[in-house]
């Protein structure tokens, strides 16, 4: 049985009430709507519903009302940073100004310490205003969530950046301190700041010179600890992070909501990174994802979508796709009934998919976005050939030939799956 598409919009609109709420105390109007029953009578009593057709009326154009003052607020922030950064580079100029002085005047050029301490101050600038960055683009991907499910807390966003222009204030007063006091030498503050420290994902060892697949530390937010992947180095380019990969039926998918949180399996041949993990490189940088699959008669075929971005814990690790291309076929988004696009992640453990009566984890032995319930599942059991029964293997929807009836009702399964991403905007 298919959910109706009422009960998924009248749900969403349900839970923005208690986002409106919280973000805005000037809606009376609202907070009354939430404290009554749910939608029928409400609607009607506005003299909107109309017989059964009611949850198709649920008014949204309070929302679209208040979310620019929201943005406009954000935006507001950024002019700020803006400013800031500024304020660095008058005040660098400033220093060079300053060294030529001193020159002039052959005074004595200024010791190592002071002209370390100011290349470290601009490197945590620099570190912050990245940090800021990529708030921004958490920011602009949550802001396309909110068009489509007003779920998003804003104001853990904007403490967010608040703390971060807070942070990045303090330190451009302090470089101001070090900069009145000690002029760095002229190389020190022409020298490239140091840009690649931090390796947020195997784009950036590729980048550096890295040419052979393996694993890997990166750190894609600073905030955050660091962690070993596995890198792709040869598919398209290279440069790919691996999230997922099936070779032998070595690693069990069968696995509960902690296990897919934190990541299992070996690297270097099957496991699932973690869901955690996935958010954290999806979420600072803008991500394509691409799917290799081969099945037991050698057939090789591939699928690429142009973003890729999952959600955090909070948000049950939703899945957010962009186009597609390639030779495999969009199982992701196979049809209007099946769509696995914007679904949350179920585990045997955990149901938060879209099928009423059961949990697509549990039964199909998986954890995975499940609609109700699948086109695609790369995390279903590795079947070695051939099986019978529940479709419980690792399946993709629109591989040639698989949705044709099999004598004694056999299904067909895969040799080997690979999910791995990269930043879209980088070139090999
Ligand atoms: C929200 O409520 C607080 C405390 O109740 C009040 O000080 C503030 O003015 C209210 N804001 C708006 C926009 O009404
Ligand atoms: C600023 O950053 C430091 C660590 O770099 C952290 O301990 C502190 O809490 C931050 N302050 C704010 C306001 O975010
Ligand atoms: C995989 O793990 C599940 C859950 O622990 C268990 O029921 C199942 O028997 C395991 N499968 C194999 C092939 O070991
Ligand atoms: C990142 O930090 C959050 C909260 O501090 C934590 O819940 C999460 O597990 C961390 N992720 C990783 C990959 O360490
Ligand atoms: C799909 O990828 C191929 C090969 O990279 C490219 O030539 C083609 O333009 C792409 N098509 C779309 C619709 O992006
Ligand atoms: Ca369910």
């Amino acid at each position: 049985m298919k959910l109706p598409d009422w009960y998924w919009l009248s749900s969403a609109v349900l839970a923005a009430y208690g986002f409106l709420v919280v973000a805005n105390n000037e809606t009376e109007e609202i907070k009354d709507e939430r404290a009554k029953d749910a939608c029928p009578m409400r609607l009607e009593s506005r003299g909107k519903c109309e017989a059964g057709e009611c949850p198709f009326q649920v008014s949204l154009p309070p929302l679209a009302i208040q979310l620019p003052e929201q943005f406009g607020r954000i935006q507001e922030v950024f002019k700020e940073v803006q400013n800031l950064k500024e304020i660095v580079n008058s005040l660098k100029k400033t220093c060079q100004d300053c060294k030529l002085q001193a020159d002039d005047n052959r005074d004595p050029t200024p010791g190592e310490a002071g002209d370390n301490r100011v290349q470290e101050l601009e490197s945590e600038v620099n570190k912050l205003s990245s940090e800021l960055k990529s708030a921004k683009d958490q920011i602009d991907v949550l802001h396309g969530r909110l068009e489509k499910l007003n779920l998003v807390n804003m104001n853990n966003v904007e403490n967010y950046v608040d703390s971060k222009v807070a942070n990045l204030t303090s330190v451009v007063n302090s470089l101001d301190g070090k900069c009145s006091s000690k002029c760095p030498s002229q190389e020190q503050i022409q020298s490239p700041l140091i840009q690649h420290l931090i390796h947020k994902d195997c784009s950036d060892y590729y980048i550096i010179g890295k040419r052979s697949s393996e694993t890997y530390r990166v750190t894609p937010d600073p905030k955050n600890s660091s962690f070993e992947v596995y890198c792709d180095m040869e598919t398209m380019g290279g440069g790919w992070t691996v999230l997922q990969a099936r070779l032998d039926g070595s690693t069990n998918f069968t696995k509960t909501w902690q296990d897919y949180k934190t990541g299992f399996g070996n690297l270097r041949r099957e496991f699932w990174l973690g869901n955690d993990k996935i958010h954290l490189l999806t979420k600072s940088k803008e991500m394509i994802l691409r799917i290799d699959l081969e099945d037991f008669n050698g057939v090789k075929l591939y699928a690429l979508y142009d973003q890729f971005y999952v959600a955090n814990e909070f948000l049950k690790y939703r899945l957010h796709i962009g186009n597609y291309n390639g030779t495999a076929g969009d199982a992701l988004r196979f049809s209007k009934h099946y769509n696995h696009d914007l679904k949350f992640f179920t585990t045997p453990d955990r149901d938060n998919d879209r099928y009423p009566s059961g949990n697509c984890g549990l039964y199909y032995s998986s954890g995975w976005w499940f609609d109700a319930c699948l086109s695609a599942n790369l995390n279903g059991k590795y079947y070695h050939q051939k099986y019978r029964g529940v479709r419980n293997g690792i399946f993709w929807g629109t591989w040639p030939g698989i949705s044709e009836a099999q004598p004694s009702g056999y299904k067909s399964s895969f040799k080997e799956a690979k999910m791995m991403i990269r930043p879209k905007h980088f070139k090999p």
